[in-house]
């Protein structure tokens, strides 16, 4: 069905990237420029739902999934991480195996993905970890373990002194299926010298998931916007990720996170708009051209806004996660956990299908 005309694109200024969109041809640094100075939103939102749509159809996909902290000692101090707390201070805690296991049972979930991240701690051994993910695969071994972003895996090798590919190969041997996406977000060294100095660096954020791609795992990727980044900055972001994928092929989903802004160090001059947040996951889906899947993560957008960015690129509604620290020490308003049938609810309350998948989005 034909909703837009040929001159309603053309008098937005989006006519050869409409012409690119069509005939599915990669879009340039330039086009992105278009595309965010675009004044119309909605344009953009409609050249991103109709790739997306190409893609998945009407589908919008959920996981049964828990996400478990295992510590918020953190010795990175990212300015904007509400979530870390220096090891010592009031309200630290670090989960033992045991802990973990009877989070998971607690939740009597039957989980298809179980997504354990936590800050990087100045002392917790390899070998914790090792532990924790042979327990868990022992114990669901149905289950895919989603852990450690490139930034964990990067502190564990220093930690251990070894190389980040032995880390990613002994914990893949101990049970580890794939890396989530965190840790990226903005690659661009001007940013991340304020935002984040201490923290891996784009490159060995980029190393750290072509080496697991390297040894057959997918992970998935992230991007922090809204916050003292450029929009130029985003696109560079954008490309990089593309180009990282051009050689290896294993990035499964890219979630777009829109910088919440309570409890942070960081102070922002001009908080996104609902539609910013909008116009950005849509140039995320036309940008980044050989990733299958983006994600409207709910607990970070609210559950609105989520069901919103299904119809401008988004396809996937990320899952029942359970408890949530990191967005809401950041003042997300969202629930801690969203029940099968309200995920249901919601995709269709948007006019889509929804799909249930498990951790590497296969149907199930
Ligand atoms: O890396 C931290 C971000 C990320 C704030 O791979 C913040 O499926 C907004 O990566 N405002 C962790 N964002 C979360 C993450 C994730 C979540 C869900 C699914 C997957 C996946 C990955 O959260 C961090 C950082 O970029 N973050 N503080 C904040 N104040
Ligand atoms: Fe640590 Fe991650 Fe927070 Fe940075 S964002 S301070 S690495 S927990």
């Amino acid at each position: 069905m034909q909703l837009l005309s040929n001159d309603y694109f053309a008098n937005m200024g989006l006519k050869e990237i409409r012409g690119k969109v069509e005939a599915g041809e990669r879009l340039s640094f330039e086009d992105g420029v278009t595309l965010f100075e675009c004044p119309e939103p909605l344009a953009v939102g409609a050249l991103a739902h109709k790739v997306r749509t190409r893609l998945h159809d009407n589908k919008a996909y959920y996981v049964v999934n828990q996400h478990v902290n295992y510590t918020n000692v953190c010795i990175n101090g990212c300015v904007f991480c509400a979530y870390q707390r220096e090891e010592g201070q009031d309200g630290t805690f670090v989960l033992t195996k045991e802990d973990i296991l009877a989070k998971i049972e607690g939740a009597a979930l039957s989980p298809r993905e179980i997504h354990i991240v936590g800050g990087c701690h100045p002392k917790l051994p390899l070998s914790y970890f090792e532990d924790v993910m042979s327990s868990v695969k022992d114990r669901f071994p149905e289950v895919v373990l989603k852990c450690f972003t490139a930034v964990e895996i990067a502190h564990f090798a220093r930690l251990e002194n070894t190389t980040t590919l032995d880390v990613l190969t002994r914990l893949h041997a101990a049970g580890l299926d794939m890396l989530p996406g965190g840790g990226a977000e903005i690659f661009a060294e001007s940013v991340r010298s304020q935002i984040c100095p201490r923290k891996s660096t784009a490159d060995e954020w980029l190393a750290v998931h072509e080496e697991a791609h390297s040894i057959g795992m997918k992970t998935n990727c992230t991007m922090l916007f809204g916050h003292i980044e450029s929009q130029e900055d985003r696109l560079d972001h954008l490309i990089r990720l593309r180009e990282s994928q051009d050689r290896g092929g294993g990035y499964t989903c890219f979630i777009p996170l829109p910088f919440l802004t309570e409890n942070s160090q960081l102070t922002i001059e001009k908080p996104l708009t609902g539609l910013e947040e909008l116009r950005t996951i849509a140039i995320s889906r036309l940008m980044l051209d050989n990733i299958p899947h983006i994600k409207a993560y709910w607990v970070m957008l609210g559950v609105k806004q989520a069901q919103a960015a299904l119809k401008f690129g988004a396809d996937d509604f990320d899952g029942t996660v359970v408890e949530e620290k990191i967005g809401h020490e950041a003042g997300a308003t969202s629930e801690q956990g969203l029940s099968h049938t309200e995920l249901q609810d919601m995709i269709r309350g948007c006019g889509c299908t929804p799909v249930e998948r498990d951790g590497f989005f296969n149907e199930v």
